[in-house]
């Protein structure tokens, strides 16, 4: 079997394992398991400038090889263009997108430097696969330096319809620089028919073939087992006695702006405002780790969430009742498994996501005697695998509130067999699956497109 090279931004710590360790580390765990392999990228930490050499480690058969960057090449590939051009404009928030040429010359930058010190650790034999939307160009730098291996992409946010993604300035340009690659994976069908036409208006019809949807999923067997553990534990007890015998409703999300938070808190206001039958009777747990605090909008939106949680407290709460609970320090994940296991509603409100796994896990945890109720948005690319949640339009705030007061009063029958449809996708179309089509495809993919 070749080796697998995986390339993406962050790479992990060679000493983090199992709870610890990344979404992509989990996702691709069962792929790496099976083989020989490499992890390529930066190594999570700045220097006065970019490395050249990449420093290696070695944990049984998997190599670990990272580059430093620059603080200024960082400064302008991640917090620059990544996170504040494509991120947005990959949401379809062109009004947040920013642009600037040197962000995209630190890009490139980047990408150019990952190539130049990946070729040359690159066995005859070798696949890579790239990971999302910071290394776009790797593909075709590695092609530069007469790289003739097999490279497959996987882009894990949503891609938009081209009128939109072209209104980034370069956007034609990376679209084209996509047409490197043996295969370019993304989530949705929505996702991959948006991409198609960018490749034919941006004069690489040859390479819309390549395109494929490969909607990635989670390890359902070991979160449920994670979840039955935690909810029989210590922890979920004292969380359980907290809310005497109140319904839970809960939202677990990074705090970024495409998750639809400051809506989301719109919606529950609604709810208590139009609902009154819910006063007293639920509690709602909102975990939202801060991300990218160094970046201005998650600011001003963790100053909106703030205000959002003070006003709803505020008019709501009574002094034995706080309707709801919202946190923005990290929890772990088995902790949240057992919460979502309580939790009677997974509210899953994402203005625009790749796919949104924090659904697949809500499912995942319920227990089949008593599942609790997903509310997720239409926006959310695990939407079309999910249609026994409540699907709505997460940008207004009475759908919100209408779904949750559904949820809140469906009856057990209804609830067990909107879960039972969600289970089995959930269960098959798992990350194992996810793997191996990506890297079957990629193997049977014609090879060396580049000549
Ligand atoms: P994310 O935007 O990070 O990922 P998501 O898929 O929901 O979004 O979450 C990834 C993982 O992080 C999940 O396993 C989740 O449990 C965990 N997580 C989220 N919030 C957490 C919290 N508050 N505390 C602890 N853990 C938390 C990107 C794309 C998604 C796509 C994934 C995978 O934006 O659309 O589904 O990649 O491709």
């Amino acid at each position: 079997m070749s080796r697998l090279v995986i390339v993406a931004n962050r790479v992990p710590n060679p000493r983090d394992r199992g709870a610890t360790a990344g979404g992509l580390a989990v996702a691709l765990k069962d792929a790496l398991a099976r083989r020989e392999a490499m992890w390529f990228g930066w190594s999570g930490h700045t220097a006065e400038a970019t490395a050249t050499t990449p420093t290696l480690a070695t944990r049984g058969r998997l190599t670990y090889a990272t580059l430093d960057l620059g603080r200024e090449d960082y400064r302008r590939y991640y917090q620059g263009f990544a996170n504040a051009s494509l991120w947005p404009t990959l949401h379809y928030r062109l009004g947040l997108s920013q642009f600037s040429r040197e962000d995209y010359a630190g890009y490139r930058t980047v990408n150019a430097a990952f190539a130049v010190a990946l070729a040359p650790l690159l066995r005859p034999d070798d696949m890579v696969w790239a990971h999302d939307f910071h290394v776009i160009p790797l593909g075709a730098e590695l092609r530069r330096q007469g790289v003739r291996h097999r490279l497959g992409f996987f882009l894990h946010v949503p891609f938009p319809p081209h009128a939109l993604f072209c209104a980034l300035p370069r956007g034609e340009e990376l679209i084209a620089d996509l047409a490197a690659y043996d295969v370019i994976g993304v989530q949705t069908e929505d996702d991959a028919t948006h991409l198609r036409a960018g490749l034919v208006a941006a004069g690489h019809a040859e390479a819309a073939a390549r395109v494929a949807a490969f909607p990635i999923g989670i390890e359902a067997e070991s979160f449920t087992r994670a979840a039955e553990k935690a909810a029989a534990g210590a922890e979920t007890a004292r969380f359980r006695q907290s809310l005497v015998g109140r319904t839970l409703v809960m939202g677990v999300d990074r705090l970024d702006y495409t998750k639809g938070l400051p809506h989301r808190f719109a919606g529950y206001a609604k709810l208590l405002a139009r609902f009154k039958s819910h006063h007293q009777q639920v509690t709602y747990l909102q975990v939202a780790p801060v991300s990218r605090g160094d970046v201005a909008q998650y600011r001003s939106l963790r100053r909106e969430l703030d205000e959002w949680a003070g006003r709803i407290n505020g008019q709501y709460a009574d002094p034995d009742w706080m309707p709801l609970r919202y946190m923005t320090r990290a929890v772990a994940r088995n902790t949240l498994a057992g919460f979502m296991r309580l939790a009677r509603v997974g509210l899953v409100t994402p203005l625009r996501d790749g796919m949104n796994l924090v659904a697949k896990e809500y499912v995942a945890a319920q227990n089949p005697e008593d599942p609790g109720v997903l509310v997720l948005s239409r926006f959310a690319g695990a939407a079309p695998q999910l249609d026994g949640a409540l699907l709505l339009n997460p940008l207004d705030p009475d759908e919100i509130a209408e779904a949750l007061d559904a949820a809140l009063t469906m009856p057990l029958e209804e609830r067990v067999a909107r879960w039972r449809s969600m289970e089995g996708p959930v269960r098959e179309a798992g990350a194992k699956a996810w793997c191996r089509d990506f890297l079957s495809t990629l193997e049977g993919s014609p090879a060396a497109i580049a000549a």
